[in-house]
């Protein structure tokens, strides 16, 4: 890489410019953000399918309208990424290849399953919490085509995140059985949130060189104690408990301490062995099967369309 094109590139990230996708850019930067936005265009639409399931489910009226429109947004939010990613030079066709095949990487959550209402609740509340804040976070970064597809999904997500959160006050204050539902979803899902964030910072091996260029905003430690701070004492308040009996916040340093969150797990969720891992991929593989013949009908020129047999 010629290194006076490297310092130009990297003093522009340092005034605050945006990067755009004519731009030069060192080749790393660019394998690094087609990995990143990539796997999490993928992890939009995978993670309409563990919601998607409780459409017809979901209780009540208002609560169904809520839900499509969120999965919907979901599917949406994928789409903006995937454009995103392919102002990169990767085709979406490629991208979703890698997907269904297996070798694309997509988040740790939507790798476990919905089994009550309460786990769609907790999904809505507080995995949507979670990409908020790294979302905001990395909206603020240097590849200008991501951010502005960030800025937008913000937007929409805060949405999802109040009606997450409207979800879960309901049920944590009603009956004794809808609290019981919670609290065991709750249960499941903490050790999935904890690892939403990635690894630990030590074990991180992109956060170095992606937050000297400005891709990602915080350290994988910084966004995970963002989001405790945050949104532990909105559960504690429900008088709801965690299923950690080590976490607390350390008043000297501001950090919160947890128990271990068994990374050795992550590692086999994120590489195709989570619960729902071949499930997920099934369902994707099927659209892409079943879709096929209207993608064909579109790319052919309208002079070969034949009118259906009468
Ligand atoms: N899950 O060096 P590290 C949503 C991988 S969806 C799976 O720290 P990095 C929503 C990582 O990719 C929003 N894999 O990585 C949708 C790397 O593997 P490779 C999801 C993970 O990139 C529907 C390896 O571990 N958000 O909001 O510096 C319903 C080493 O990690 C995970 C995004 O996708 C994980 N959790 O930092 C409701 C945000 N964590 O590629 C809600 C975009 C790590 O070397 N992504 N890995 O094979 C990011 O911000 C960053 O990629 C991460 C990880 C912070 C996740």
């Amino acid at each position: 890489e010629d290194p006076e094109m490297l310092a130009a590139f990297e003093a522009r990230i340092a005034r605050g410019e945006k990067i755009e996708p004519r731009d030069w850019m060192p080749t790393l930067y660019r394998k690094q953000l087609i990995r990143m936005i990539e796997q999490h265009a993928h992890s939009e639409i995978m993670g309409a399918l563990p919601e998607g399931t409780w459409i017809t489910r979901a209780p009540g009226f208002k609560r169904k309208l809520a839900l499509i429109a969120k999965v919907q947004d979901e599917i949406g939010h994928g789409q903006l990424l995937y454009n995103a990613a392919e102002t990169l030079g990767k085709s979406r066709e490629a991208m979703i290849n890698d997907l269904i095949s297996g070798k694309a990487k997509y988040s740790n959550v939507f790798n476990y399953p919905a089994v009550t209402w309460a786990d769609v609740t907790v999904i809505g509340f507080l995995i949507d919490a979670a990409a908020i804040v790294n979302q905001v976070a990395n909206s603020k970064g240097s590849y200008g085509p991501y951010c502005r597809a960030l800025e937008r999904i913000c937007f929409e997500e805060s949405f999802h995140l109040k009606q997450g959160h409207d979800a879960f006050i309901d049920l944590a204050t009603g009956t004794p059985l809808q609290r019981r539902m919670l609290q065991e979803a709750l249960n499941r899902w903490w050790q999935p949130i904890i690892h939403f964030f990635g690894p630990p910072d030590k074990d991180s091996q992109h956060t170095e060189k992606l937050m000297q260029w400005k891709v990602k905003m915080a350290s994988n430690d910084d966004m995970r104690n963002q989001f405790l701070d945050q949104y532990v004492p909105k559960i504690w308040e429900l008088g709801l408990t965690l299923p950690d009996p080590e976490l607390r916040k350390d008043s000297a340093s501001g950090k919160w301490l947890f128990g271990d969150p068994d990374w050795d797990l992550f590692h086999k969720v994120i590489n195709g062995q989570g619960p729902c891992n071949q499930e997920r991929l099934r369902v994707r593989q099927w659209a892409e099967f079943q879709g096929r013949w209207v993608r064909e009908a579109l790319m052919q020129p309208t002079e070969q369309w034949t009118a259906p047999a009468a």
